[in-house]
């Protein structure tokens, strides 16, 4: 369903208004690291009649649901979802392949001032990641959540200045997220008013209403996307879902999970270390973590949680599979740093 507000389209799904492996690995690699990135045999040098491809830069605050519309959009848990900030902590790539098309998004930490960047220790990847992903973006994808009645009207002050520098030569889309959670719909046209009338207001050429969680609207977006793809190379051969190693995925899904389940800075203090990576002759995957607790007290505190720590292993385990698309058995250890 479409309708436009002055010159900007909105897009909907009418519900709004009433979620492997590439099987042609032919190496096994036994080294996480290198995993995802092995390519198969000679789809280097395969090209496709009429390649196209869109980079789509995903920027949004923290906690808006920008990663887990991009694991939506792809359809495979590659990057790590918490109900808590900051989950996200440097730029990466997850690709979704159809037909002669390649669509890339960028997932990007959610932007944070430079005194919420000190106040926490931010690593620097928090403020350059989502600038930098404008540098190669062919089309920006600003995530607001639409619940949030704090933050809602208005586009974050430093996300408005970075776009403000691209907005003539970078096409941008406003995606409220969350719907799902506002009772009075109303308030969506409302918020759409609100953020792309006025004289200071970005210009979005289209907005797509949306639930990242539930994935309404997600389809539409993608075939937008998909619709909006330049002739251009792929970067990224057809196989390749992310330019994570599955270190990095299995590491920051874990971590992810601790966010979620642990109370509340703790797990900020806590690094994930992988073990052991064994893929099985049938496809599964053994996986071993350790949780390192920055002191014996911690990890005395984290021991005590065993439920949490058993309910943490079998959501990560979950995701992993979604990302994998195969059997993983996670096993977690808890250690302590001194
Ligand atoms: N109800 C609802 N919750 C959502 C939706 N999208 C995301 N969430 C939840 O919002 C929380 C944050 O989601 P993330 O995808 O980690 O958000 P993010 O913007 O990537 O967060 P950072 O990486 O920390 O900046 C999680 O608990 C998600 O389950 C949605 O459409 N509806
Ligand atoms: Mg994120």
């Amino acid at each position: 369903m479409l309708f436009a507000i002055e010159n900007c389209a909105i897009r909907f799904s009418p519900r709004i208004f009433r979620r492997c492996f590439s099987r042609n690995f032919d190496v096994q690699p036994t080294d996480a690291r290198e995993f995802v990135l092995q390519p198969s045999h000679n789809t280097t040098s395969v090209r496709r009649e009429n390649e196209k491809c869109l980079k789509i830069a995903i920027l949004g605050a923290p906690n808006v649901g920008k990663s887990t519309l991009v694991n939506q959009l792809i359809k495979r848990s590659v990057c790590a979802t918490s109900s808590k900030v900051h989950t996200t902590q440097a730029k990466a790539d997850a690709i979704y392949s159809e037909g002669n098309t390649q669509l890339i998004f960028m997932d990007t930490p959610g932007m944070v001032s430079t005194n919420v960047s000190k106040r926490y220790k931010l690593t620097t990847s928090f403020r350059r990641d989502p600038k930098n992903s404008l540098q190669t973006a062919d089309i920006v994808g600003l995530v607001q959540d639409s619940h949030n009645v704090f933050s809602r009207h208005k586009i974050d002050p430093d996300i408005q200045g970075l776009l403000e520098k691209v907005e003539d030569k970078i096409p941008m889309i406003l995606i409220l997220n969350k719907v799902d959670k506002l009772k009075k719909k109303n308030t969506l046209l409302h918020l759409v008013t609100v953020l792309t009338k006025a004289k200071t207001s970005l210009k979005f050429t289209d907005v797509f209403m949306i639930s990242a969680l539930n994935g309404d609207g997600v389809d539409d977006l993608r075939t937008y996307l998909l619709d909006s793809a330049k002739s251009q190379g792929w970067c990224y051969e057809g196989h390749m879902y992310s330019n994570q190693t599955c270190e990095e995925i299995i590491q920051q899904t874990v971590r992810a999970k601790l966010l979620d389940n642990l109370p509340q800075e703790l797990p900020y203090n806590m690094q994930v270390k992988l073990e052991h990576f064994d893929p099985g002759p049938d496809d599964s995957i053994s996986v071993l973590v350790s949780i390192i607790c920055p002191n014996k007290r911690i990890c005395g505190m984290v021991v005590k949680h065993t439920e949490r720590l058993k309910n943490i292993a079998v959501i990560a385990e979950q995701e992993l599979q979604h990302a994998f698309r195969t059997l993983v058995k996670l096993k977690i250890n808890v250690q302590s740093a001194k």
